[in-house]
């Protein structure tokens, strides 16, 4: 009876001393009984990672406390739960930011200490969790942040990869890419769930049975692969709500291949029991191209069907009807990865729940939203039917079946327009029969979303034209945003300290809107000052990784001028480096006297190029045979410098966005769906020279086009200038790129593939067309550095317009009005 169940928890909640205790002494117990019982060292002689590795087991249990308390809290409101499915995350490290959400940094750097040991050291020691590309997957890390932050009611789904994004390694100059195994010194985050598994099928046959009467559509799979769950939590800030990132690992099903041990091949059955591991075992690093892959396909159908059995089983634990599903459940789909999902959600609600048809559809269209990032139809996923059709029979013909009710509709709606009817279609008939995802996804989902405004304006008047006509009501906007926990509080704990001084609070780390109210102080002097010791910190801290790293000293007096994000052709790292060409040959080519009005620059680029991406590869090596040259100019000298940032990852990312004075975001207008880097920096305090694109739009509307330093064609002009039959080409690029292909940097042959890119007859990207704008820009960014307090004031204008750029505006936005949740808090002070 209850009231036995309430004594026996009451004496166990006892017998444990209640919850843990946060004090200095408790703290330094816990960290030694971990270091000495889970850790297996003595407590009188143990390293810095193995110190590392016992304090994160510390924080786990508090973690693990919390996401109880908030579980059982949910089950006991039942509230509508939003299910967030994405196949990337780049977490980054976890413990810095799990303590200071927590809210006991300073009792655990006060117990460290005490303990003989820094906070910071041991923080150094944690890897990475790569298990994302780039924009796309650092988002679901931000708002799995902002959704805990907030108390929704919320779950991330996603795939537990073996390996992360690869490892970048430059040799000579040339990336090498190196497999991450970053489980290999242990994940104190993680617990695997190992009783939370899951059968998943694959390939087989459909065959038709008769089911009291009714025809009834059964699949009989050739190949069975067990899901496992692995729980990580998720903190959130000033609130006891820890939510969960559920992520799936394959491992062999006891039903995997029963016909290979019958036949007595024990070996070869065992061997192949393995290739079940290889399901989640590796992440695809290319960031856009898809390729039709067997294996991706079957990692996608692996998380979808896994996540959608535990949703189920979730929703029938509390209900049996399920008219209510829709006002229980809402299913967010990052990218079209995931769009399978509604496919297997038909599946299971005709097939194995029995539903009708419409009955399911009717469900299936209030449950999913989905969120695109994608800008070019080029960058649209597709499946080719016969990939499909072999590993998942059953649902080819679901996703016919929608296609079929669809254009039926469809027809009744615009007629036989059969151009229209065949852009729409689900399906795309052509050399490679294959599913557009993206449609599948828009058919289905009550709402689909862009990630900024351009982009948003964009998919209804191009990518979604059709669809937007039939639907105008779907399409919304979700403006990316950063979270400012990770972006300033544990990135930047001196501007933090900083901001909460002048502000005399704290309280915009939640609420971060109370940035603005440092307008009011941007031109105080006592205040500038501050603001540019903190810089300088900021400044030190990177040029010490930069001289370890690449072995260039860098002065602390030149403007650090960062490039850093995914190398693209669209992204054009090559503006950038073309632009460091001209900028060292006025250098060389200067009077002697006139060289003291130079502003000295430190250029700093990093990022990954995807393995099979050839320009973007010969864009590193170019930034390397440049950096060589300048570098080992002693007539330059610290008037210019380039490094490249090996292996750009989230940690790489916390120590260089603070240490930035310039940012660039200089992508072909047009092309940047958002870009969210660029909201970092502008926390930060660093200003941006930007072209009009994705999200910078929206920031210029916040902090006003005298702040940031704007050049280049506008999404508008950029279709016309494509159009034009001879490409722009200015002088100044046309002698730069003259110079790579006169091999003045050496790799001669090598760069001309490159060149040809800029003066090959195309300029896709526009180089030549924006070159002369994008040097004004820089000649307006030199000026202002030149004028420190104008600086300043600037760069504080920066942090105080960016909060509408925080991921908790982004989450509350959909929280409201895409997903029909509310917050549902743990009732506690802390
Ligand atoms: C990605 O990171 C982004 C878009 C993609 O389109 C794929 C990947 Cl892996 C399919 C990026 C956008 O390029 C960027 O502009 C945006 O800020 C980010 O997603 C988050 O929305």
């Amino acid at each position: 009876s209850l009231g036995s169940d309430s004594a026996k928890a009451e004496r166990m909640f006892r017998l444990m001393d209640g919850f843990l205790k946060n004090d200095s002494i408790s703290l330094q117990q816990d960290i030694l009984r971990h270091v000495e019982y889970t850790v297996a060292r003595s407590r009188f002689n143990f390293d810095d990672f193995e110190a590392y590795q016992a304090l994160a087991h510390s924080v786990r249990d508090r973690l693990i406390e919390r996401s109880h308390d908030t579980q059982l809290y949910f089950k006991r409101k039942d509230p509508k739960r939003v299910y967030f499915l994405s196949f990337e995350y780049l977490m980054g490290r976890s413990l810095s930011n799990s303590v200071i959400n927590l809210g006991i940094r300073d009792q655990y750097a006060d117990a460290l200490s005490q303990l003989g040991f820094e906070f910071e050291v041991l923080a150094e020691q944690e890897g990475d969790a790569a298990l994302g590309n780039g924009g796309l997957a650092r988002l679901s890390a931000c708002q799995m942040d902002s959704m805990a932050t907030l108390d929704y009611p919320a779950w991330g789904y996603g795939l537990r990869y073996e390996y992360g994004l690869f490892r970048q390694v430059i040799l000579d100059g040339f990336q090498h890419e190196q497999p991450d195994f970053w489980l290999n010194f242990g994940n104190p985050w993680e617990t695997e769930r190992v009783h939370v598994t899951y059968p998943v099928k694959f390939y087989g046959i459909v065959e038709e049975e008769n089911l009291n009467g009714e025809k009834c559509n059964v699949w009989i799979p050739g190949e069975v692969v067990e899901a496992v769950a692995y729980d990580n939590p998720i903190p959130g800030y000033g609130t006891r709500n820890t939510i969960t990132l559920r992520l799936w690992a394959g491992k062999p099903s006891d039903q995997h291949d029963m016909e290979a041990y019958n036949t007595g091949d024990y070996i070869n059955a065992v061997v192949c029991r393995q290739k079940a591991e290889n399901i989640s075992s590796v992440l695809y690093p290319d960031d856009r191209s898809f390729q039709g892959k067997e294996l991706r396909l079957k990692q996608q159908y692996f998380f979808v069907s896994a996540s959608i059995q535990d949703i189920i089983r979730r929703f029938k634990e509390a209900h049996s009807n399920f008219d209510e599903f829709p006002e229980k459940v809402a299913l967010q789909l990052n990218d079209t990865h995931p769009s399978l999902a509604i496919a297997e959600v038909m599946r299971v609600l005709v097939d194995k729940e029995h539903l009708a048809w419409n009955k399911a559809w009717d469900i299936a269209c209030k449950i999913f939203s989905f969120t695109i990032h994608a800008v070019i139809a080029e960058g649209l996923e597709k499946i080719p039917v016969d990939l499909l059709g072999s590993l998942l029979p059953r649902h080819l013909q679901i996703i016919y079946e929608i296609n079929f009710k669809f254009v039926e509709e469809l027809k009744k709606r615009i007629g036989l327009d059969y151009n229209r009817l065949s852009r729409m279609s689900i399906i795309e008939e052509g050399a490679v029969k294959s599913i557009r995802m993206a449609n599948l996804a828009i058919v289905c989902s009550h709402t689909v979303n862009g990630v900024s405004k351009v982009h948003s304006e964009l998919l209804k008047a191009k990518l979604f034209k059709d669809f937007y006509e039939l639907w105008p009501q779907k399409f919304q906007c979700k403006t990316n945003g950063v979270t400012q926990r990770r972006w300033i509080v544990v990135s930047n704990p001196s501007l933090c300290a900083l901001i909460s001084k002048w502000l005399g609070t704290e309280a915009w780390i939640r609420d971060v809107d109370l940035l603005t109210g440092l307008r009011a102080y941007a031109a105080d002097p006592d205040l500038q000052q501050e603001w540019m010791m903190v810089k300088k910190v900021n400044k030190m801290r990177l040029a010490e990784y930069i001289e370890a790293m690449s072995g260039v000293k860098v002065s602390l007096d030149a403007m650090f001028d960062v490039q850093t994000k995914r190398i693209h052709e669209y992204k054009r790292q090559l503006l950038n480096i073309l632009g460091i060409i001209h900028r060292y040959d006025c250098i060389k080519n200067m009077e002697k006297s006139q060289r003291s009005k130079v502003v000295p620059r430190v250029c700093i680029i990093g990022g990954k190029a995807a393995p099979g991406y050839e320009i973007a590869k010969k864009i590193i090596k170019l930034c390397h045979a440049v950096a060589e040259k300048i570098n080992n100019d002693t007539d330059v000298g610290d008037l210019l410098k380039l490094v490249f940032i090996p292996d750009y990852n989230v940690s790489v990312a916390e120590l260089v966005i603070p240490g930035a004075d310039l940012s660039q975001h200089i992508s072909t207008a047009g092309h940047e769906a958002s870009g969210t880097g660029s909201m970092k920096f502008l926390m930060n305090g660093c200003l941006l020279l930007a072209t009009e694109d994705g999200s910078t739009v929206e920031i210029v509307e916040e902090i006003g086009a005298d702040n940031l330093f704007l050049f280049g064609a506008k999404i508008h002009e950029v279709p016309k200038l494509r159009e034009e039959e001879s490409p722009k080409m200015p002088l100044q690029c046309a002698r730069v790129i003259r110079m790579v292909r006169d091999g003045y940097f050496g790799f001669k042959d090598y760069f001309e593939s490159l060149c040809d890119t800029v003066d090959g007859g195309k300029d896709f990207y526009l180089l030549g067309s924006d070159f002369e704008s994008y040097l004004e820009a820089q000649a307006a960014a030199d000026k202002a550095f030149a004028d420190p307090n104008k600086w300043t004031q600037m760069s504080i204008l920066s942090t105080a317009g960016s909060g509408r750029f925080s991921s908790d505006r982004t989450i509350r936005d959909y929280a409201e009005k895409t997903w029909g949740i509310e917050p549902c808090r743990f009732p506690s002070d802390g």
